[in-house]
């Protein structure tokens, strides 16, 4: 295999969630979620909005697969919403009739085109009703209980269909931005201006560690009860990389502590069995002890390291000390980010939101590193940018979005290489297919490759999903005449 080329088994496409999508929140019985009820108190998103549209693919998915086909993706990532299966979540409450049999006939319909489904059980959007009855992840008993009961009826309802299982998506995300800093659902935060209660040292590795719970009782259902359908399971994580801003051994342990503060806390637990001794040091009693029969679940819960990777930051020990309300900062303990090098020169290029520059060199490390350190199969479940001053732009302009495609160039290349080094990486899932509910961002950041009108619903192949039908079609050795279809155009 040349340095230029792709496995020809290697799973290719788009990632989406749930709660960023599917929109209609109180159709065919669905309970509303954290994420609706946060989403629509105005106040939340940049723009205001709620997530009750999202893309509208509750409604348009049959659109939404045959443009991917015509995208040319042999797989799709996408989430199940809790509580369109159980409405209020809990393993006492009625199940939705109408819940499990969307999700089938949504994923018969993937494999009738061609394409390999990847769901994900948890992708933040929790039943409201969980919330309100015990506070959510922060009740150990009853959301392990909970959870556990749900993903068994998922795995019940789907598992002879699927082959590859997320558990749940970005919990070091959910934990800090939904109960640090309050940017994200439940919206949980000492910060008083933000939420009525909180404490955002505490709750955020309180909520981490029933994720990490909850994940490994619900792989040990997968296991006993399911796996000999033959597929696999695990956990994906956020990993940005933190290169050490010079050589200094200051700057260099500050790296580390940022990777492990960020990353390591939950990605040691399930491929060694306990948290790394440095992240113990780190949060002293702040850390929840697992017990010895937890350390034996946890341990290899996660059969491949699930990556979402979008950009690198500079790492170095904080020059001025944090404010005691700056709870973004008090997160990362002594470490500060920043994107510019002792010499001055930026990280990278300037991108659609401040988070994202595209340094696919970093990409590169963040993906050896993980291999050396746990030496399992790597999924790449997100990657993906925003073009600079994007989200201003009509239709036409959006369309053209060559910095995308630069950012998807290389950091695929690179992730090339290393595959034919020998590293195993598995799957390129890039975020994501169109653009969406991007969170406390709401409609106005736009990591798709399909041009979206939110009034409209109108779909609109950018120029980036044509590059990278053609860029991987010709990495995987397929021809494009080989490719069914045109991508529709509809300008
Ligand atoms: C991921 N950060 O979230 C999520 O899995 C997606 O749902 C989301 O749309 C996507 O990335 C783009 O944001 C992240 O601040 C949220 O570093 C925030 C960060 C990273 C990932």
């Amino acid at each position: 295999m040349s340095s230029d080329t792709l496995p020809r088994d290697f799973l290719w496409g788009y990632a989406t969630s749930s709660g960023q999508i599917e929109g209609s929140p109180e159709v065919d019985g669905r309970g509303l979620s954290i994420w609706d009820t946060f989403s629509r108190q105005g106040n939340t998103t940049e723009d205001g909005r709620s997530s009750d549209f999202g893309t509208d693919s509750y409604i348009r998915w049959k659109e939404d697969i045959a443009l991917m086909k015509s995208y040319g993706v042999n797989c799709h990532r996408f989430s199940i919403s809790w509580s369109r299966v159980i409405p209020l979540g809990g393993r006492t409450d009625p199940i939705n009739p109408a819940g499990i049999p969307f999700y089938r006939t949504f994923i018969q319909s993937l494999l009738e085109a061609g394409i390999q489904p990847m769901p994900t059980l948890f992708h933040w959007d929790l039943p409201q009703a969980l919330q309100d009855r015990y506070k959510g992840f922060l009740n150990k008993e009853e959301i392990v209980a909970d959870f556990t009961h749900y993903a068994r009826v998922v795995f019940e309802g789907l598992g002879d269909l699927v082959k590859v299982w997320v558990t749940i998506n970005e919990p070091n995300v959910y934990a800090a931005l939904g109960h640090c800093i309050g940017a994200h659902a439940p919206g949980r935060s000492s910060d008083r201006t933000k939420s009525p209660e909180g404490d955002s040292l505490v709750e955020p590795y309180i909520v981490g560690h029933n994720l990490l719970l909850a994940h490994a009782a619900a792989v040990k259902v997968y296991r006993e009860e399911i796996a000999q359908q033959g597929g696999s399971i695990g956990l994906v994580i956020n990993a940005n990389w933190a290169e050490p801003y010079d050589q200094t051994d200051q700057s260099i342990a500050a790296a580390e502590r940022y990777f492990t503060i960020c990353s390591l806390w939950f990605a040691d637990p399930v491929h060694k069995g306990d948290y790394p001794d440095l992240l113990k040091e780190i949060l002293g009693d702040r850390l929840p002890e697992f017990a010895p029969e937890e350390k034996v679940l946890l341990m290899g819960s996660s059969d491949f390291f699930g990556l979402n990777h979008y950009t690198t930051y500079y790492t170095k020990v904080r020059t001025t000390p944090a404010a005691p309300t700056d709870f973004r900062s008090q997160f990362f303990h002594d470490v500060e980010e920043t994107i510019t090098s002792p010499d001055g020169k930026e990280i990278g290029p300037e991108a659609g939101l401040p988070w994202v520059r595209p340094v696919p060199w970093g990409f590169k490390k963040v993906l050896r590193y993980l291999w050396e350190r746990y030496g399992k199969d790597i999924y790449v479940t997100e990657n993906g940018v925003i073009c600079p001053g994007e989200k201003d732009m009509k239709k036409e302009e959006a369309v053209e979005d060559d910095f995308r495609i630069d950012y998807y160039r290389s950091y695929i290349n690179v992730m090339a290489e290393l595959i034919n080094e020998g590293v195993p990486i598995k799957s390129y899932l890039a975020w994501t297919f169109a653009d969406n509910f991007e969170w406390q961002e709401g409609y106005t950041a736009k990591f798709g490759v399909t041009f979206v009108d939110t009034e409209t619903g109108d779909r609109t192949p950018k120029k980036s999903a044509g590059f990278l039908r053609e860029f991987m079609g010709k990495k995987m050795g397929k021809h494009e005449a080989s490719l069914d279809g045109g991508i529709p155009d509809k300008t």
